[in-house]
């Protein structure tokens, strides 16, 4: 069975998406393609020689009975919209995050998603399926460092363009510790503070960086998240868990140990899109496995909301420079 398969917003996640569904995984195919800039998505079609209609609209492309399945790849402030159409279509749908850029925006979508009376919607959350992240969560799991205490953790890229803004580093950025602490802990986070350090030349006007984000948990554990756009040097996820009997730390992605002119060094990689490409390969094979079995298994939409609450705490945390608190509602039935 051939899940076919629509992509609104052929961007640079939609455009590696877009190739990965169609040259490395199994089971789906691109049928149908949408950007606000045409030419990006003629340009994707051509490049990857796809069979695919463009529309003119996401919408058109959602309510293309062609479509089985629709990956929202756009801008996150686009994505509610797309999202809630594609459920009210009765359509699966995978959403990079953020699922929406306020939890208000989350919630929209929980309702349709509930009121459809079926799991439809998948959060493009990767780490949860990244090996490092999944060797972290066995040694918390087994109970190798004990109980987690303390958990310490950076979120590098080496330059952002002048549209990224400070909140982005909350809702665009910090958004993927956001959601991979719940999981990595199995917790919820009780409250915010956001630290703004001296900041680095290399950040605009509209931009505070680095930032620093303290987060505290429901069973006390704190942490600090470095999240530093513009560190010039490279693209570098750090996780550190400090637990009771022991330190559990993210393995470093592979890279051959050079010994050459009297240096002993390791490549440092420059892009997302090669540190999490095994994992973004896995989250989306599950999402068109998902669709065969009639059941999504990934990162929920309750989860989209779960990282957009604390965003939005985060985000009030940078303008008050108070700890603000998250309160988290309870988990209905539905998405357990
Ligand atoms: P991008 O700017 O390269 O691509 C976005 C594309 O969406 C553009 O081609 C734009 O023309 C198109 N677009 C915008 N509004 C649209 C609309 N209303 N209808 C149709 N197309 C529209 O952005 P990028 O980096 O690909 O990011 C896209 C999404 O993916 C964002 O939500 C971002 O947060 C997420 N993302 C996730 C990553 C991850 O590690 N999971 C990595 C990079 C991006
Ligand atoms: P991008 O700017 O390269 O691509 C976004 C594309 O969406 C652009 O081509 C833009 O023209 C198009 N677009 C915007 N609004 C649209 C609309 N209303 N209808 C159709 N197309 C529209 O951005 P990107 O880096 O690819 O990021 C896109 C999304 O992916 C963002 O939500 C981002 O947060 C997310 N993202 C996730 C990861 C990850 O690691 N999971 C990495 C990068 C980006
Ligand atoms: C981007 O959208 C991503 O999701 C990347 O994984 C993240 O590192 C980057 O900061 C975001 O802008």
């Amino acid at each position: 069975m051939t899940i076919n398969i629509g992509v609104i917003g052929t961007g640079a996640i939609g455009a590696d998406h877009a190739r990965r569904i169609s040259k490395t995984l199994i089971g789906g195919k691109i049928v149908a393609v949408n950007d606000v800039n045409i030419s990006q998505a003629q340009s994707l079609v051509d490049e990857l020689g796809l069979s695919a209609t463009i529309h003119n609209s996401g919408h058109d492309l959602i309510h293309d009975d062609g479509v089985d399945a629709v990956l929202v790849t756009s801008w996150g402030p686009t994505h509610e919209e797309f999202v809630v159409a594609a459920i009210n279509a009765g359509k699966y749908v995978f959403c990079e995050k953020p699922l929406a850029t306020s939890a208000q925006g989350c919630r929209n979508i929980i309702e349709a998603e509930m009121q459809a009376q079926k799991r439809l919607v998948q959060v493009g959350f990767m780490r949860p399926y990244d090996s490092g992240y999944l060797q972290l969560k066995n040694a918390i799991d087994s109970g190798l460092i004990g109980e987690p205490l303390i958990v310490h953790c950076a979120h590098r890229n080496p330059s952002v363009p002048d549209t990224y803004h400070t909140p982005m580093a909350i809702h665009d950025t910090l958004i993927h510790e956001l959601d991979v602490l719940r999981w990595l802990l199995n917790d919820e986070f009780v409250s915010a503070q956001v630290v703004f350090p001296r900041k680095t030349k290399y950040a605009h006007s509209a931009l505070a960086d680095p930032q620093i984000v303290l987060l505290e948990t429901k069973k006390g554990v704190r942490i600090d998240v470095e999240v530093f756009v513009n560190c010039q040097y490279g693209y570098d996820i750090q996780c550190s868990v400090v637990g009771e009997e022991g330190i559990a730390n993210l393995p470093e992605p592979q890279s051959l140990l050079l010994r050459k002119e009297a240096k002993l060094s390791n490549d440092i990689l420059m892009d997302w899109k090669d540190r999490f490409i095994a994992a973004y390969d896995v989250e989306l094979q599950a999402f068109i496995n998902g669709i065969s079995n009639n059941k999504l298994t990934g990162p929920s939409a309750w989860d989209g909301m779960a990282a957009s609450i604390a965003s939005d705490a985060c985000v009030k945390a940078q303008q008050s420079q108070q700890i603000e608190p998250i309160t988290m509602p309870e988990q209905p039935a539905f998405y357990r």
